[in-house]
């Protein structure tokens, strides 16, 4: 893998010079509810890196609003599958993927979400 630093592992976390982006998300649009979101990790120059250990985080700005959460299963190829993952409510979330890579790099990306549809505040 693309090492521009030398970066020790685990020596406090250097970031990764990497790629992230949404690929898919089921169901599309999304709602309220379980999703099945994909994502892609790539090297700077679109390498596909696996063996990364991610998490997805969305967040809504809402008074008293609990963050959602879910891990993100590596299926190889640079692609993570959420997993348990579900959307508490309809409305804006900001999606966030963040994690470390096999090498000790640290990534922590927010991704672009179509607003969620669903209930929302009244
Ligand atoms: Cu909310």
């Amino acid at each position: 893998m693309g090492q521009g630093q030398g970066g020790v592992a685990g020596s406090g976390g250097a970031v990764a010079d990497a790629n992230v982006s949404l690929v898919s998300i089921s169901p599309s649009p999304p709602t309220m509810g379980p999703a099945e979101i994909t994502i892609a990790l790539a090297s700077a120059i679109g390498q596909p890196i696996s063996g990364a250990k991610l998490q997805l985080q969305a967040d809504m700005a809402m008074a008293g609003m609990r963050a959602v959460k879910g891990d993100l299963i590596d299926q190889g190829n640079g692609r993570y599958l959420s997993h348990g993952f579900a959307f508490s409510m309809g409305g804006n979330w900001i999606l966030t993927v963040h994690g470390t890579l096999a090498d000790g790099t640290t990534v922590d990306r927010t991704l672009p979400l179509p607003p969620v549809g669903g209930w929302t505040d009244p």
